[in-house]
């Protein structure tokens, strides 16, 4: 009996895996994790479903250059291949010649080796991951605003104790189940819940107050709401005083946000608006969370940093059961960007063009500060500048499904196939693997041991219940057996503990410091939350209470506005697309299409019953979906729960993303994969 996490979302549900017989796994309920008290959705009890599939990938594959297809290879075939590759690439066309792409699903160990060998075996400076497209406009406003970003800066059960929850772009109930039962718990309490959503989803059906406003407009929404806090004399005065900058400046620059010209705008009335407004001006304890719905906008930060002013103004950050927090996504969302997969980061949240992080990382490395690269590009950005004149010309994948994924996908995958090498290590044949020249298998959750940080930032332990299959190396053998054969003599361990204690020294120091934690503290304290300087550290549940993470310990009002999504409806391309995701599916769905147990109904159209009526087409019937960058025919669900201008394709099969497109948030560089225009017919 292992007790373990899910290897999906940043809930990290804790399970208990029992053996049974000679190799099947079964999930049972840990009941004594705190997280999810022994609730698993369903994704999480059929998880096992991928071992011992018949599409597990168990041996390398190389494409044959004669017949184009890939074949079984050696591990060490395979590998001499890459580095030989990988070397004679770099020396014809320099350093960044060479990209690497990294995972929020990895383990804090794999990415931070994955940064190492990206930053020391290959002096690369081109290292980005899936997590740039997952909440980084909310880890940029937080930095702003609070000079540090942990998701949650608060355990997730506080949430039961505030009086009013707004919810910003958040489907929890569909994309992280157990959780929803603190919003039944609040409620029970007496307190309320506020979603804001285009789409009626089954958690606006736990709101007492749901706001449905056209995709890309939560900013002016929140605006509107501190116009009508400040006019209501509901700012909290003193603490605004004592605990923030700049807000002099952000009240003035809402005063124009009057209701009736944000419900122009966002399609929300200023009735609803002013209702909103009454609801947080009488509570005493509120909590504001955004997720992806707010976040994938080519305006993520700005609209971010819009309601951590409305928190601020309401003197909630700090405070007990009240406050911001952003509802990190991938299993280890939140640690996947701490400890160096990001282009201008080091482990321990350090800035790569600050010459004291660089110090004190490259003397954990045994290398000179000089020879680490400098920050690279972001993650559609590395995509983008594939195989281009001057750009990089071989790429690593590790644990992302590119191809599904990334926004204005057509365009990404021609970038793939203009590569001279891309090598993918995953535990199927994705459609990112399909397209390889190596493709390397890899251990999953149940096979290895390693750690994860959850969206509360408390860093929980992976452990190992089955021996791998044969045939298959962990992430880290991959990175030892790649960093070695391209002549690296820094330390690449393959034991994760080991791993581990070299991050934890190399986050000392650093805004997320590990240096306390060690896989017993985690076994014996149900997961330790970061900061954790030191061993008798008790490590830190809550974040600012006496202060901000900024210099002078106040947090920063940011003065933002409305600009508007970077594609909007017009004569052509009349409504809003939206993507997302729905309860039984995960991410490009490469696991989870995969389990029998799962529904796999593929992708659908969601749209109104007006909208279906003007274009004639009935619910179950195709439907033809097209922006400027490409079309996807799937079956309409015709449903009163969206709004009539938008419509929703869930982004978990091939298609979704050959509509979205590429418009770059100026900051956090997060895709604005939640609003572009569409046109639809029958
Ligand atoms: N079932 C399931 N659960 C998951 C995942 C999964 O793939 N499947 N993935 C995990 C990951 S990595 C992540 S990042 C999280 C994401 O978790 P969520 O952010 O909850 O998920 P999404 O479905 O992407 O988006 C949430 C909602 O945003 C709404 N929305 C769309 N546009 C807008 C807008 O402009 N404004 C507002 N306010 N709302 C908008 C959508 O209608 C949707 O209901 O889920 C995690 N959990
Ligand atoms: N249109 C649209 N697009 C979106 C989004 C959206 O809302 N709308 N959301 C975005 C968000 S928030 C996210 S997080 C991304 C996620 O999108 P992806 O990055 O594609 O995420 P996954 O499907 O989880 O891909 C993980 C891959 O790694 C493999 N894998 C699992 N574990 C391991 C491991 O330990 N090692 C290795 N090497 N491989 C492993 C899996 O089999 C899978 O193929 O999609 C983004 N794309
Ligand atoms: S909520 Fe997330 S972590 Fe929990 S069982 Fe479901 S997918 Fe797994
Ligand atoms: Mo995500």
């Amino acid at each position: 009996m292992t007790q373990t996490h899910c290897p999906y979302c940043s809930l990290q549900c804790g399970m208990t895996l029992q053996r049974e017989g000679r190799a099947a796994l079964a999930v049972q309920a840990w009941p004594e994790f705190p997280v999810n008290d022994g609730a698993l959705c369903r994704k999480g009890w059929t998880a096992t479903g991928l071992r011992g599939h018949r599409e597990r990938l168990t041996t390398p594959l190389v494409r044959d250059p004669a017949t184009g297809e890939l074949a079984a290879a050696t591990w060490d075939d395979a590998l001499d291949l890459v580095a030989a590759r990988l070397t004679s690439i770099q020396r014809d066309h320099g350093k960044d010649a060479v990209a690497v792409f990294g995972g929020g699903g990895l383990t804090n160990e794999k990415a931070y080796l994955l940064g190492k060998l990206a930053r020391v075996a290959l002096g690369t400076s081109l290292i980005d991951y899936n997590g740039r497209w997952c909440m980084s406009s909310a880890a940029s406003a937080g930095n702003q605003a609070f000079g540090v970003d942990r998701g949650l800066p608060f355990p997730l059960a506080d949430v039961e104790q505030t009086d009013v929850l707004v919810l910003v772009g958040s489907n929890l109930a569909e994309t992280m189940p157990p959780a929803a039962r603190h919003l039944d718990r609040l409620r029970e309490r007496g307190g309320r819940v506020v979603v804001i959503d285009p789409r009626r989803t089954p958690t606006a059906d736990r709101a007492d107050l749901f706001l449905q406003p056209v995709p890309g407009t939560d900013l002016p929404l929140a605006l509107g709401v501190l116009h009508l806090l400040d006019a209501a004399g509901a700012v909290d005065e003193a603490y605004v005083a004592a605990r923030t900058t700049g807000f002099d400046d952000v009240r003035r620059s809402v005063a124009a946000w009057w209701p009736e010209r944000v419900e122009r705008v966002s399609g929300v009335g200023a009735d609803e608006l002013r209702a909103l407004a009454t609801l947080l001006a009488g509570a005493a304890r509120v909590t504001v969370l955004t997720a992806r719905g707010a976040e994938q906008h080519s305006q993520g930060t700005a609209t971010v940093l819009a309601w951590i002013n409305v928190a601020l103004a309401l003197g909630m950050c700090g405070k007990p059961s009240a406050g911001y927090g952003c509802l990190t996504g991938q299993g280890n969302g939140q640690g996947g960007r701490e400890h160096g997969q990001k282009s201008d980061q080091l482990p321990g949240y350090r800035m790569i063009d600050d010459p004291a992080a660089r110090a004190h990382v490259a003397g954990v490395w045994g290398v000179e500060p000089e020879s680490l690269p400098g920050k690279g590009l972001s993650a559609y950005e590395l995509l983008d500048s594939l195989g281009t004149d001057g750009g990089p010309r071989a790429l690593l994948v590790h644990a992302s499904n590119i191809v599904v994924s990334a926004p204005n996908a057509v365009h990404v995958a021609e970038r793939l196939a203009a590569l001279d090498l891309l090598v993918v290590a995953d535990v199927v044949l994705s459609e990112t693997a399909a397209m390889a020249d190596v493709v390397l298998p890899v251990t999953q959750w149940a096979e290895e041991t390693g750690t994860m940080t959850n969206l509360e930032g408390r860093v929980i332990l992976r452990q190992q219940a089955v021996a791998p299959p044969a045939g298959v190396r962990s992430d880290l053998d991959v990175i030892a057996g790649l960093a070695s054969r391209l002549g690296s003599t820094a330390a690449f361990p393959t034991d994760p503990e080991e791993a581990f204690a070299e991050l934890a020294r190399a986050s000392a120091g650093g805004r997320a410091d590990y240096a306390g934690i060690t896989y017993d503290r985690i076994r014996a304290e149900h997961g330790v939350f970061w900061p954790c300087p030191s061993a008798d550290h008790p490590g830190t549940p809550r974040l600012f209470a006496d202060a901000f993470a900024t210099p002078d310990g106040r947090a920063r009002c940011v003065v933002v506005d409305h600009v508007g999504a970077a594609e909007q409806p017009d004569d052509d391309y009349p409504v809003h697309l939206t993507t997302g995701r729905v309860l039984a599916q995960y991410q490009s769905g490469a696991q989870t299409r995969r389990i029998t147990d799962l529904p796999h109904d593929g992708p659908f159209v969601e749209l109104h019953p007006m909208l279906a009526a003007r274009v004639g087409v009935r619910d179950g019937e195709p439907v033809v979906v097209t922006t400027r960058r490409g079309e996807l025919k799937a079956p309409a669900r015709v449903v009163t729960t969206i709004r009539p201008d938008t419509v929703f394709v869930p982004f978990h099969w091939v298609g979704a993303n050959r509509l979205t497109h590429d418009a770059l948030d100026p900051s956090s560089r997060m895709p604005a994969f939640k609003v572009c225009a569409a046109a639809v017919r029958a």
